[in-house]
């Protein structure tokens, strides 16, 4: 600091700032000044949206003072962090969360009413920030969450998509996709900082010049854009922490070019700008069209750089020692999507900071880790090297470079075994650059996220990176916030536990092992019923409102929530109503013999998938038959609410009785969606699959409805041939079924509509539905047993609940921090 510039000297400019007074009054008086000054209109002029808007801020100004002294604290304490790297943040609804962590939420809804209004209406208000697509991103927003509540340092890095996953609508029965403009009103939870920009290059070539004597390298970009960050508070749960989320959005360099817009050609003037400004304006864009495949890597590099510049040439004291980088921070890749970072530490490290590239190289193999998501092949990103070579010319002689190396050790270690080195190359025979290599060449650890997953990871996936990095590889089992879904989502369940256990275990949800002796106890259980009963009808009232559905009470809630996949298997669950419904109308069965159920589905399908779109179009039409046929009245129903997302699934899963998790074993990662059902009592019929198989393993056999094939067995039935014809004539069931829909009962009589989903299952059926179909419903069988017996099924739903501690996002993220990241948290 210079010395002639002047120091403040006014109490207030060197205390620290202050929270509003925590009061009824203290809201209310702030809550106004935020409608009048913020807003700049009268409580009594006001709109609903000026009142959220308020409501927001008002709610930021507590939070404010924690938030500045976290980022004061971690400045100060130089300790290390969490730089999680995430193209996705499925963050959900901010407003009731923030207000959580505050502890303000009763004053909020009292001051709210004493200025007349119902902070209900206001709440409703919001429009959830969509930034992801599904299980990924909404992992990624479970962890900032955990990390903050336990002290942890960390910044979560984005992007701050314009729009962010698109709103379903249903047309005849048939997805259509619209814009999610969920900025259009404005965000009252970001600060953005157009001042703090980054400039992110793209394409030109690379040259190498003389630098004293020593031959070096470095980028002549040909274009530029500006990142903007825009800064989120993620408050901890009643710690008075608050970590940040930074999403950058990308902007021009130049606005529009005057010259050429006086001219008259004004679609030219702005050409440029438009170019640039794509780079954040969508979620995932289509990647069917080259031209889509190149922005989605633009995006990939744009919040990487930006991410990585961000941390080392702000966030870090500007004479930072970068051979000491580890010490500060730990990258951790979400997936593939922020793999590029490697190549670009090592850029910066070696063409901005003059390293040498063997301590670049160590100190990036240092920071680095990275979780895989997935097993299906197609789903591991490469990147074709000429587009990669445009883009990023530099990043890709990096790459080039890392991979000789890492190919002259291999052959160091196992002589000239050729099939073995193509095997592992970071370049495929193609020529692509194979993502998931470099990340586990570059990674200090390897994760998956459940056992199974991590365990097919290492042996089918990426045997032989296993064997050559012996200790690299690790699981971390995904978890899910227990403040938001249940804390948020189950209010009454919350309540009812806390008066049980008392409270301190949404904190330590292992706590909840205390409430199995309560499973034995009658009053408990009808306690725990009504909880249940409530959230359905709850559910049955947003439902009617939303979608204009009718929900009938005594129903058993059978739901099937998730993105639609042929891997998820919504098929096998169709079927399965198809059969029943069949079962009841040709008279087979008398309805009276079948359980009532309501059957709830929810799922986007990738607008470019096709097949999937088909699967959502056939589930409609059932539903339309079936929710009009009276010979099933009061028997089945079928459900389908559109646009599934954070906020209703904060509202299906507390009422749902079971929790449909089928997919084919050895294709669901995890899955994170199976744990909040577990958690807010619901049981699973599921596969041997992802984490269903340590849930099953925790709530015990007799509370979970196992059913289908084992990986192995899976494994071995590709091997010997799958030929799902054969098991369609094993099954008069599945067989009638198929026959239903071909026959066009849920077509007006036009068998060929859905023709492409039974020919795709009877002939290729690629995730053997139809091999688990019999297995599947037997499992359904022992579900109407045990729930025809309440007494027993409430039993089983309070294990659940009781058993599933394990899967808070908490213990993912001690986890994390113990086995991959080593960052203390702060006091
Ligand atoms: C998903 C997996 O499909 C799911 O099983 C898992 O629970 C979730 O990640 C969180 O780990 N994967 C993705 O959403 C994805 O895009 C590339 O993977």
């Amino acid at each position: 600091s210079t010395p002639s510039r002047p120091q403040p000297t006014h109490p207030l400019a060197v205390a620290p700032v202050t929270a509003p007074e925590a009061t009824v009054d203290g809201f209310v008086e702030q809550f106004l000044r935020n409608l009048n000054n913020g807003r700049g209109v009268a409580l009594s002029a006001s709109t609903p949206n000026d009142r959220y808007f308020a409501l927001a801020a008002t709610v930021r100004d507590y939070l404010m003072a924690r938030w500045l002294e976290d980022v004061r604290r971690q400045r100060t304490a130089q300790s290390k962090g969490v730089a999680y790297l995430s193209a996705e943040y499925l963050l959900g609804r901010q407003l009731d969360n923030n207000l959580l962590a505050t502890g303000l939420t009763e004053i909020a809804g009292e001051a709210l009413a004493a200025c007349g209004l119902d902070i209900d209406e206001v709440r409703a208000l919001e429009i959830e920030p969509g930034l992801g697509n599904g299980g990924l991103g909404r992992l990624a927003a479970c962890f900032i969450d955990s990390l903050a509540t336990m002290g942890v340092p960390n910044i979560g890095y984005g992007i701050r998509y314009e729009y962010g996953i698109f709103r379903q609508t249903f047309v005849d029965g048939q997805q259509v996709e619209q814009a999610d403009s969920w900025l259009s009103l404005g965000s009252p939870w970001e600060f953005p900082h157009p001042e703090a920009a980054q400039t992110i290059s793209f394409g030109g070539h690379t040259e190498t010049y003389d630098d004293d004597g020593v031959v070096r390298s470095r980028w002549i970009p040909a274009w530029n854009v500006q990142a903007v960050p825009h800064n989120y508070m993620v408050p901890g749960y009643h710690n008075g922490r608050v970590n940040t989320l930074r999403l950058w959005s990308a902007q021009a360099t130049q606005g529009f070019d005057l010259r050429t817009f006086n001219s008259g050609d004004y679609q030219e003037a702005v050409r440029a700008q438009t170019y640039a400004e794509n780079i954040s304006k969508v979620l995932y864009p289509e990647d069917s069209t080259p031209q889509g495949k190149e922005l989605r890597l633009q995006q990939q590099y744009f919040f990487v750089a930006a991410s990585i510049s961000d941390f080392v040439n702000l966030i870090l004291p500007r004479d930072f020692d970068l051979t000491r980088l580890p010490e500060r921070v730990i990258f951790q890749l979400n997936d593939t999507h922020p793999v590029i970072g490697v190549p670009e530490l090592m850029r910066v490290l070696v063409d901005e900071k003059g390293l040498e590239w063997d301590a670049a190289w160590a100190i990036t193999r240092e920071c680095f880790a990275y979780t895989c998501h997935t097993l299906l092949p197609e789903a591991l990103e490469v990147w074709p090297s000429d587009l990669l070579g445009r883009l990023l010319p530099r990043h890709l002689e990096i790459i080039y470079r890392i991979n000789d190396e890492f190919l002259d050790e291999v052959r160091e270690r196992y002589g000239d075994d050729e099939d073995r080195i193509r095997r592992m190359s970071i370049i495929a025979p193609d020529g692509a650059v194979r993502m998931a290599f470099l990340a586990t060449v570059a990674g200090s650890k390897v994760n998956g996220v459940a056992e199974l997953h991590s365990q097919l990871l290492r042996e089918k996936v990426l045997p032989d990176f296993d064997e050559f990095f012996p200790g690299k590889f690790t699981n971390v089992t995904n978890g899910v916030t227990p403040r938001r879904f249940v804390k948020l989502a189950n209010p009454g369940l919350s309540r009812l536990i806390t008066d049980t256990i008392g409270p301190g275990w949404l904190t330590d949800l292992d706590r909840l092992r205390e409430l199995e002796p309560f499973a034995d106890d009658a009053s408990f259980r009808q306690a725990f019923a009504s909880v249940k009963a409530a959230n359905k009808r709850a559910l049955a009232k947003t439902l009617h409102a939303r979608d204009g559905f009718t929900v009938d009470d005594g129903h058993m809630l059978d739901v099937m929530v998730k993105r639609l996949h042929e891997y998820k298997r919504q098929t096998l669950k169709l079927l399965h109503i198809v059969s029943q419904y069949d079962a009841i109308v040709s008279g087979r069965v008398s309805p009276a013999e079948v359980t009532p159920r309501t059957f709830v589905f929810g799922a986007k399908a990738a607008p470019g998938y096709a097949m999937a779109k088909r699967i959502i179009h056939l589930i409609n039409a059932v539903g339309e038959v079936v929710n009009s046929d009276p010979r099933v009245e009061g028997r089945l129903a079928v459900l389908f609410p559109p646009n599934y997302n954070v906020t209703l699934a904060e509202r299906v899963v507390p009422a749902a009785d079971l929790s449909e998790q089928i997919s084919l074993a050895g294709k669901e990662a995890s899955g994170t969606g199976n744990m909040k059902f577990a958690l807010n009592g619901a049981l699973t019929i599921g596969t041997d699959d992802g984490a269903n198989v340590e849930i099953r393993q925790l709530v015990g056999d007799e509370n979970f409805f196992l059913f289908g094939m084992t990986e192995p067995e899976v494994a071995t039935l590709a091997e010997t041939g799958y030929h799902p014809i054969d098991f369609v004539r094993a099954d008069e069931n599945l067989q009638s079924a198929l026959d239903l829909i071909s026959s066009g009962a849920f077509s007006c009589g036009d068998g060929s509509v859905f023709e492409p989903v039974v020919s795709n299952l009877v002939h290729h059926d690629p995730f053997m539905a139809l091999a688990d179909f019999t297995s599947y419903a037997a499992a359904q069988q022992k579900v109407d047993a045990l729930y025809a017996d309440t007494e027993a099924w409430t039993r089983s739903a309070i294990l659940n609940v009781a058993r599933s501690g394990f899967f808070s996002s908490d213990r993912s993220m001690r986890d994390y921090i113990d086995r991959i990241w080593h960052t203390p948290p702060v006091r």
